[in-house]
């Protein structure tokens, strides 16, 4: 029987276009969600968009309309990015949608209604940014660190959620669930927030309509709307079908998160209290990943220097993007993207090492089997070496997805790729096919080859799903990969091959590059 599986994304804000950030996040789910189906299991990815708060009101006043026109027209712009970039989420949830404002309603109220949630008079320093009061831990020289900017002094009475009376009951969670954030150098950051509770008070989870009229409003107050962020993170719920819908409960037992480093309190505090208050299974794992700067320097729209998704697949494509991400970053870390160092690893890994290896087999099998996968002879020492190399590339890309150590997973099937890449060589099928008396050796030689392609076209469906279902069209297969064909020897003799264009082309060093 297949295994449930849900990923998630964070919703993104509609106040920025997609970028390198939001774009690595999505690779990684996606990259996620194919390997599980692969793998047979049913699985459910959702992305989107986080759609109320000031910051969305204040730039949808600033662009001079209304605040639900400027949403419709950022994630319309995001979706649309996602569906060109091909990824395959099940859902595009927008806390606009009516499910969802159904749900944080509902919600409030159950909160409300177990005394959860309390009416107080508050004086604090409030970000824009960040939508949140602030404490003495998030300021620097009087600066949200952030944000870079002084909060404004604000003075209202508003909606708390009790969440301080569940700290202890937290930090017992983490300490008797070792993985429930990673890694742990995370979950780490959590218990020490946790410990010295300087940063952490009760939740502020109401806005006065006077101030914000943008948001879901409180259902036991009307003068109010909900906190962005205990919006927000209800999204999880509502896109995996809360409270009834088909396959919710199957999903949310199995549901992996995953955000970068910038908003580990939220999910690392608020969300595991708030589904404990509300009596639904805490989540599986929350993932964290580090953040990316860009030819070294943080990334924002003053410096000009943000990443677009697009402009790097209309430069390189994006398959080739997307191995850099993967390729790249150490999950947990912070990574450096530049151009040169993408382009360094488009040559170097997908160019010359897999794109040669298609190439050759599929030329010497036209040149010399008519384009036809030959009959392979007795498999020797050689053969048994390769196939044995692809049951390890198999069995420690699962290892290392499990540890969410993509690099690693890429290092082993390129390791793979590598070794077959050595196999032709010794083999030498061009000399081979030069003797008559060798011509069973070239057909096993070529077997060999072809076969090792196919296995790598299943492998690396998860990874560069475009390029992998390429590789297994020129071997005459048009069907959805399944994680039962990467089993050694399933590959028909008889079968008919396309050479076709190389797979992915060179690049030279972009302008101004170090070499
Ligand atoms: O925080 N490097 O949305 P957001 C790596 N709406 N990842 C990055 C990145 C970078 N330089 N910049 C952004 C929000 N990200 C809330 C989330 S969820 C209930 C609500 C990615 O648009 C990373 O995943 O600011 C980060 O956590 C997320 O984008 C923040 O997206």
């Amino acid at each position: 029987m297949s295994r449930a599986y849900y990923i998630t994304t964070p919703i993104y804000y509609v106040n920025d276009v997609p970028h390198i950030g939001h774009t690595y996040t999505t690779v990684v789910a996606d990259t996620l969600a194919r390997y599980h189906r692969l793998c047979g299991d049913d699985t459910f990815f959702a992305t989107g968009n986080d759609e109320h708060g000031e910051k969305v009101a204040q730039a949808a006043e600033a662009r001079g309309v209304t605040p639900q026109a400027f949403v419709d027209e950022v994630a319309a712009e995001f979706r649309s990015t996602w569906e060109t970039l091909g990824f395959s989420f099940d859902r595009f949830i927008r806390t606009t949608d009516a499910d969802h404002r159904k749900n944080v309603q509902n919600i409030l109220q159950q909160v409300y209604d177990a005394g959860e949630i309390e009416f107080r008079e508050y004086d604090g320093l409030y970000c824009v940014g960040c939508e949140r009061f602030l404490t003495d831990r998030d300021l620097e020289d009087g600066l949200c660190k952030d944000h870079e900017r002084a909060p404004e002094k604000r003075s209202e009475s508003n909606y708390f959620f009790k969440m301080s009376a569940h700290f202890d009951w937290l930090v017992e969670t983490l300490n008797n669930q070792p993985d429930f954030i990673r890694p742990e150098r995370y979950r780490n950051e959590v218990l020490g927030m946790l410990r010295d509770q300087s940063g952490l008070e009760d939740l502020c989870i109401s806005r006065p309509k006077e101030r914000l009229e943008w948001g879901i409003e409180l259902p036991f107050d009307s003068n109010y709307v909900c906190y962005v962020w205990f919006d927000a993170l209800i999204n999880y719920l509502t896109a995996a079908g809360y409270p009834d819908g088909d396959g919710f409960e199957r999903h949310w037992a199995n549901v992996d998160h995953l955000i970068g480093k910038d908003i580990l309190k939220p999910h690392g505090v608020f969300w595991p209290i708030m589904l404990k208050v509300m009596g639904a299974p805490i989540y599986q794992h929350l993932n964290v990943h580090g953040y990316w700067t860009v030819e070294g320097r943080k990334m924002s729209k003053s410096l000009g220097n943000v990443v677009s998704p697009l402009t790097m697949r209309d430069r390189y494509g994006f398959e080739s993007f997307r191995y850099f991400l993967l390729r790249e970053m150490v999950f947990g870390l912070d990574g450096n993207f530049s151009e040169s160092a993408l382009v360094a690893r488009n040559n170097g890994d997908l160019a010359n090492k897999l794109g040669n290896l298609v190439n050759r087999a599929l030329n010497m099998t036209a040149r010399f089997c008519d384009g036809q996968v030959p009959s392979p002879g007795t498999p020797g020492a050689s053969e048994k070496s390769v196939a044995d190399a692809a049951e390890l590339a198999r069995r420690e890309i699962d290892g290392h997805l499990s540890a969410l150590e993509f690099h690693r997973a890429l290092e082993s099937l390129f390791a793979f790729v590598d070794r077959v890449n050595q196999y032709v060589d010794e083999r030498a099928p061009w000399k081979l096919a030069k003797d008559p008396a060798a011509r069973a050796d070239l057909e096993t030689t070529l077997y060999t080859a072809c076969e090792a392609m196919r296995v790598i076209g299943v492998l690396l469906a998860p990874f560069l799903p475009e390029a992998a279902a390429e590789i297994r069209r020129r071997l005459g297969s048009t069907t959805e990969a399944r994680m039962e064909d990467a089993a050694w020897g399933q590959l028909q003799p008889g079968t008919a091959t396309t050479k076709g264009d190389p797979l992915f082309p060179r690049f030279e060093e972009p302008d101004g590059a170090a070499s």
